[in-house]
């Protein structure tokens, strides 16, 4: 069964869009933003929320990033799997990616040859249902269920995210 964090955080009643910006000391490409455009219409789908890119990292709602080891917010990477990114409650908005995992941005990642290959899309469909305010589901099949293993694409909503988040908003 899906979950809140502590105190059920929200953004607040009434926002329609939030807004996103990559942060601009990297250059990501085009294929990598397209996936997190993509993870985000997975929540823009079941709610009335839109997200939008924009080019100002200073205003934006959501702040993503990759970044190894210590990068100044408690919260250090720790190399080739473990942690794998994370991102904070309501309305902090930060949105962390490790640099160091074997990221699969195009391709199917079951084919990598890559063991320790990590579907960037499924990671970032989980970690937006924390920035919107989802913790962890009990249940297996529930994108917000916290394990993930290597070489795994899961990047549906089941039906359990659904309810979790239409009850949040
Ligand atoms: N990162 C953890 C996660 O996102 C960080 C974390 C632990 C966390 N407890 C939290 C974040 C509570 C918010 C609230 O769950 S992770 C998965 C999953 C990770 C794990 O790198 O371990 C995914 C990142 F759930 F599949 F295991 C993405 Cl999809
Ligand atoms: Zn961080
Ligand atoms: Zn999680």
């Amino acid at each position: 069964h899906y979950a809140y964090f502590p105190g059920r955080p929200r953004w607040p009643a009434g926002t329609t869009t939030l807004t996103y910006a990559f942060d601009p000391s990297e250059n990501l490409d085009d294929a990598t933003k397209q996936v997190f455009a993509n993870a985000f219409n997975k929540w823009a789908k079941v709610t009335t929320i839109t997200f939008t890119e924009t080019t100002s990292y200073r205003a934006a709602d959501i702040k993503i990033g990759f970044y190894s080891g210590d990068h100044g917010d408690g919260e250090p990477f720790d190399g080739v799997l473990g942690t794998l990114a994370h991102a904070f409650s309501p309305t902090d908005g930060r949105f962390h990616l490790d640099k160091a995992e074997d990221w699969v941005v195009n391709g199917d990642v079951t084919e990598s040859s890559l063991s320790n290959a990590i579907d960037l899309e499924s990671v970032a469909v989980h970690e937006i249902g924390h920035v919107l305010g989802l913790g962890h589901s009990s249940i297996e099949e529930a994108i917000m269920y916290p394990t993930i293993t290597s070489r795994t694409r899961k990047v549906e909503l089941e039906e359990d995210d659904i309810l979790g988040i239409q009850n949040l908003y």
